[in-house]
């Protein structure tokens, strides 16, 4: 299945007249909309591999059909979000639920589609078949040194095929923890994470970023050996500066200020990127946006001004991806709705008046504080993300066009009704 270009200038020319219109509103009403516009089409998303198949929860899944069977599978459905958004630009990988078994030539597949692969996730969370020594209780904290060495070279081996690949990170998400008081000596196990990181960091080619994500519960419910934002960052600092930490919304207790978290790790040079995705309790893996949009524009609002006070990049200096699935959307729709609304919490943050906030500040006006970031967070922006994804010759509507040629149909009937793509 492929998008052709018919396809979208039919789609696009049947829409101008009003896209035009609501454009013109919305530039007559800010004064930096070039500089916004040229920011969104520079501003790319890695979609997640594991999450282009139907999530399920321990209940069970209810596959949609036409699911990707293997990695090149998964590539093209990447390749189709990307041709309808030209923001979707990058894929990042889950080993060994995703193996590439001749790297170029996936490699090569992926750049027809103009997508890169962004950091290449390890799995010592899951014991595989053919697996000598169990990860039942952790893999790098582990008491037996054998096991901490088992996972410690499966990360080399992910390093391995992800430079293969092109990518330039690796993000290392422990399960490690313990279920019960005093099960485990949490000095020991954060000793031995640190010591089994070091020799996976000694092995990073120079360039490479290691993301150390955490999470506050599962699967392990008294306590994580990656917790939360202080850990990471402790394992972060004393591995050396290509460590960074990872942040995954999902990932945080009830109410957690993740947009001061974001702050603070940027401050301090150690923030790697994100895992974006939205939840109501714990880590829903809910369509980005779909609960608490203000709270996405708020994390946006803290990186924008973060990273221009520091000269960064916005579009190359942090790990831009979704961790994002579930039971009953389209996998592929999911994703279109996520990558569109990271683009508007982009978009509203690069509207606040950073001048004005910082007066408003300086004088303790609250009210004005407020009203400030709740006029850029009110302002509907999507006319400005469209025009972005036209000038760089996608679809004004991705979804709409994704439903118009009936994508999911074209898949199942190449792909068949049952399939079922890796992952959790
Ligand atoms: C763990 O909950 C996590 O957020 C990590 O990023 C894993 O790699 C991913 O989800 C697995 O689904
Ligand atoms: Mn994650």
């Amino acid at each position: 299945m492929k998008i052709t270009p018919n396809h979208i200038e039919a789609h696009n020319q049947a829409r101008l007249v009003q896209h035009v219109k609501r454009l013109d509103f919305l530039t007559s009403e800010i004064n930096n909309a070039d500089a916004i516009l040229k920011k969104l089409m520079d501003f790319q998303v890695a979609i997640p591999s594991w999450a282009l198949g139907t999530g399920g929860t321990r209940f069970g899944r209810f596959p949609g059909g036409g699911e990707p069977r293997d990695l090149e599978e998964k590539i093209e459905d990447v390749g189709l979000l990307h041709a309808l958004n030209c923001s979707s630009g990058a894929i990042s990988l889950h080993i060994p639920w995703d193996i590439p078994k001749d790297g170029e030539a996936i490699k090569q597949l992926a750049a027809s589609h103009g997508l890169r692969f962004d950091a290449v996730n390890s799995n010592t969370f899951q014991d595989q078949d053919n697996q000598a020594l169990s990860y039942k209780f952790g893999s790098l904290q582990h008491m037996d040194k054998a096991v901490r060495q088992q996972a410690v070279e499966h990360n080399i081996e992910v390093i391995k095929q992800g430079e293969a690949l092109g990518s330039e990170s690796i993000t290392v998400w422990l399960s490690d923890g313990s279920c019960f008081p005093g099960q485990l000596n949490f000095r020991q196990a954060f000793q031995n994470t640190l010591e089994s990181l070091r020799e996976i960091y000694a092995t990073l080619p120079k360039h490479w970023k290691m993301f150390i994500e955490y999470k506050a519960y599962e699967p392990n419910f008294y306590s994580m050996t990656v917790g939360d934002w202080g850990q990471s960052l402790l394992y972060v600092q004393k591995l050396g500066p290509q460590a960074f930490t990872l942040v995954d919304l999902g990932h945080h207790l009830p109410n957690a200020n993740i947009e001061q978290i974001v702050a603070l790790l940027l401050m301090e040079g150690k923030l790697g990127g994100f895992h974006f995705n939205d939840s109501k309790y714990g880590d829903d893996d809910l369509t980005v946006g779909s609960i608490r949009p203000y709270q996405l524009f708020l994390i946006f609002n803290e990186l924008v001004e973060g990273m221009d006070a520091l000269g960064m990049s916005h579009a190359t200096d942090l790990g831009w991806m979704i961790d994002a699935s579930h039971n009953v959307k389209d996998p592929l729709e999911d994703l279109a709705q996520s990558v569109e609304a990271i683009q508007i919490a982009y978009a509203q943050a690069l509207l606040v008046d950073r001048k004005a906030l910082n007066a408003a500040q300086m004088d303790n006006d609250t009210v004005r504080c407020q009203e400030i970031l709740q006029s850029a967070f009110r302002t509907d922006v999507r006319g400005l993300v469209a025009e972005a994804r036209l000038r760089l010759g996608g679809a004004l509507k991705p979804l709409g066009l994704f439903r118009e040629v009936g994508v999911r149909k074209e898949l199942v009937r190449e792909r068949g009704s049952k399939t079922l793509a890796t992952g959790l």
